[in-house]
């Protein structure tokens, strides 16, 4: 009774800072819903796989492994390390260089504690110090000397009973890295250091109420949680958080980063508002200091690599207005504000549904617009901004093939999803010249409940009459649809729009787009308007299909590279 009144005592105390029902998903550095894949690897349903050798860039500098083979490039090594397991980096040029750089514990009879020696070449040898030594660096080293978890825990011993001059080297590490030869290594003369001690972990243990599970099943202390320091080594400790204690910035996914991650031109958060400008302004001299200070590690290669990376070029808009003006109490649209914008014509009506362009010859739009049996009868309209006075720049397409979802239940509108095929035009031209496609979201945690979202469309307006013109609104995504809706609510479906119902999509918006912006301003679509109970109405927010849930689904069909933002 008494173990259980502390187990939730401290899980209360857990609860400040953890997701609970994240928890129990097992993220790790390994999760493309959570974080960035390393760019030796690349996000396959929704875990990062190792890349071939060769779908590495072809551009770095050679590399000489441990066990003295050469590589053409960082990435290569990495990506080879990352399949098999072995041939760790040991220095950057080809392997005639005599250099060596080894770690071993000491006392040379230690198996898995001791101070922290690093070998060089001519048998120099040299200690790790104590200042800055943490667990990021310890996780590292122990991962080199075969301990596939890392440090169990850090010390720093004094060395007053040295009397020898001491050799003494720092390392900085980013926690990711298989060897500490990869860190920042600097060499610091001082005869009054402090030695890094490491204590590697050896499985099995049970972790205390105090500590918390990571996911390669080490146990760290409740309160480094969520810190921005990857103590588990898998940073499972860091991805699952309502908030980040200090010294650490909080991602919209809920991954804490190390407040130095800040402004340093490498995107960490999956919608980079760790760069957003608004964080960034007037931060930047601080940070060049900072990597001026820096020893050259493969930290930097490792950014390079990420750079030379193809990446997508998806939902730009060359427009973007911002009035606030009275779909239903929007704004109407100008030229080039959503060129991914599509009107799907059936039978009788104009329009009849909105769509989404996402690329090449395909068009994403409700399943309960359209059927497969009508494929011949549909009319795509790209940068139509006026349905009956049919502005300039309108271009047609006919269809070649309506994939429907093969889950779409047209009772209850589960898997509200369709994708258009577009038959090309000559010369196998799909792409639109006034259409840029948007971005798919390739992650749940890319937006939550209360971003700022905007859906456009030509459906009624709050009198219930027709729209001509192109109209658009911002509304916010909900958490409580499943509250809201009950039994008419299925996973796959979201709520978005406005406290008091003043803006929402109506009869006519159906299939087109709700767009969410990261921090670069750049597009994703989020939702397809899909249904609600009557329009505009106060506590009944419009249901959208939710897209990040049918990536797969997306890709499976038009090619996975047609999606892929990042890491392609
Ligand atoms: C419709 O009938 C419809 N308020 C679309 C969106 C919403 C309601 C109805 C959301 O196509």
């Amino acid at each position: 009774m008494d173990l259980q009144r502390t187990t939730s005592i401290s899980s209360f105390k857990q609860e400040t800072f953890l997701i609970e029902e994240c928890v129990r998903k097992s993220y790790t550095q390994n999760s493309c819903e959570k974080v960035f894949c390393q760019p030796w690897q690349r996000c396959v349903k929704g875990s990062c796989r190792c890349k071939l050798p060769y779908q590495c860039p072809k551009n770095g500098t050679i590399v000489c492994t441990a066990d003295r083979r050469a590589f053409r490039t960082y990435c290569q090594l990495k990506s080879y390390e990352c399949q098999r397991k072995m041939s760790k980096f040991m220095h950057r040029g080809n392997c005639d260089r005599q250099e060596t750089f080894r770690v071993v514990l000491d006392p040379e009879n230690a198996t898995s504690e001791g101070t922290v020696k690093v070998e060089l070449a001519h048998s120099q040898r040299a200690f790790i110090c104590g200042e800055e030594w943490g667990m990021q660096e310890a996780n590292v080293a122990c991962r080199e000397l075969n301990f596939p978890e890392g440090a169990d825990h850090i010390e720093t011993i004094d060395t007053d009973n040295v009397s020898q001059p001491l050799e003494c080297i720092k390392a900085t590490c980013r926690g990711i890295e298989t060897s500490l030869a990869e860190c920042a290594i600097s060499r610091l003369n001082q005869s009054n250091a402090k030695l890094a001690k490491v204590v590697c972990h050896t499985p099995p243990k049970e972790c205390s109420f105090r500590e918390f599970h990571c996911v390669n099943r080490k146990c760290i202390p409740l309160d480094k949680t969520c810190d921005g320091i990857n103590d588990c080594g898998d940073l499972s400790d860091e991805v699952c958080c309502k908030a980040c204690r200090s010294g650490s910035y909080h991602c919209k996914s809920d991954v804490c980063i190390p407040n130095k991650y800040l402004c340093n031109n490498e995107r960490d958060c999956l919608t980079g508002e760790d760069e957003s400008h608004q964080l960034c302004n007037g931060r930047l001299q601080d940070n060049e200091k900072g990597t001026e200070q820096a020893e050259e590690s493969m930290d930097e290669e490792r950014r390079n690599i990420k750079k030379s990376l193809p990446q997508l070029y998806c939902g730009v808009a060359n427009r973007t207005v911002t009035r606030r003006k009275r779909i239903l109490g929007g704004n109407t649209a100008e030229k080039d504000e959503f060129p991914w914008q599509i009107a799907i014509r059936g039978e009788r009506e104009r329009v009849s549904c909105g769509g989404v362009y996402i690329g090449g010859c395909w068009v994403l739009t409700a399943a309960h617009c359209v059927r497969a049996s009508r494929t011949h009868v549909y009319k795509i309209f790209t940068g139509m901004l006026n349905s009956i006075t049919l502005n300039e720049g309108i271009e047609t397409f006919d269809l070649k093939r309506v994939i429907i979802h093969e889950k779409y239940n047209s009772k209850t509108y589960q898997n509200d999803i369709a994708l258009l095929e577009m038959k090309p035009k000559d010369l196998g031209r799909c792409s639109p010249p006034n259409s840029v496609p948007v971005c798919i979201p390739w992650s749940q945690h890319m937006f939550k409940s209360g971003q700022q979202c905007k859906v456009s469309g030509w459906g009624f307006d709050e009198a219930f009459t027709r729209q001509y013109a192109l109209k658009w609104g911002y509304i916010y995504l909900m958490e409580n649809c499943s509250a809201i809706y009950r039994h008419r609510y299925f996973e796959g479906m979201e709520c978005a729009g406005t406290h008091d119902g003043s803006v929402d999509s109506c009869k006519g918006d159906s299939g087109g787009p709700l767009v969410c912006f990261d921090s670069d301003n750049v597009g994703y679509l989020w939702g397809i308007v899909s249904w609600g109970e009557n329009c505009g109405e106060k506590g009944h927010p419009g249901v959208y299909t939710k897209v990040a849930n049918y990536f797969d689904w997306i890709g499976y069909h038009t090619g996975m590279s047609l999606i892929t933002r990042y890491n392609l």
